[in-house]
């Protein structure tokens, strides 16, 4: 049984994120979208709210479980008897940051292989981070993010501001 596993922050999940997955869905028999943290990254949601937020997207796709890890990735993906990690890359800037990374988990299990999905063209320009920043200012987020992460977001800034 082929298992993948679809790491990241997800903070929050995009409908970026969701094209990736899926896309990845149809390359394995079980893909496993796994929340953990980034160290270099500040979270808006908890890693239980971003789990959550996560399975409303993936409702639809069939073989998708969605579960959450601290550690190394390396020992998670282990543990799950996964030797395929699956990210996905927009522009040049990605690449960098992804290669290096792939290179580490090569380093600490040659066993494990790293694979790129190119980003959706409609998508190429949605990052977490400017998903953050639009609900911030009360940007619309339309077609960028499934409902369930809109309300989320609108939730999340009102109470905020209160
Ligand atoms: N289109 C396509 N792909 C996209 C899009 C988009 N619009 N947006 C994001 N993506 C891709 C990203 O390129 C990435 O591949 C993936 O989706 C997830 O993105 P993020 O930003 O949610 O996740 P990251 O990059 O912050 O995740 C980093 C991890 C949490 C996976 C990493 O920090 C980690 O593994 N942490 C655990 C500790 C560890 O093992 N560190 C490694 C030491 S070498």
């Amino acid at each position: 049984m082929r298992i993948g596993i679809c790491p990241g922050s997800f903070d929050p999940v995009t409908n970026g994120h969701v094209d990736i997955f899926e896309r990845a869905s149809k390359l394995v028999d079980t893909l496993i979208v796994a929340v953990l943290d980034n160290p270099n990254k500040h979270s808006l949601f908890t890693q239980q709210e971003r789990v959550e937020l996560i399975k409303a997207s993936v409702a639809h796709i069939p073989n998708v479980e969605v579960d959450c890890a601290s550690g190394l990735l390396i020992d998670y993906a282990k543990s799950k008897n996964s030797y395929m990690i699956i990210r996905g890359l927009r522009a040049l800037s990605d690449f960098e940051y992804e290669f290096q990374r792939a290179l580490f988990s090569k380093f600490l299990d040659d066993d494990i292989e790293t694979v790129f999905i190119m980003t959706n063209n409609k998508y190429s320009f949605v990052s977490s981070t400017g998903i953050r920043e639009l609900a911030k200012f009360n940007g619309t987020l339309e077609g960028l993010v499934p409902e369930t992460v809109k309300e989320a977001l609108e939730a999340k800034f009102a109470n905020r501001s209160k």
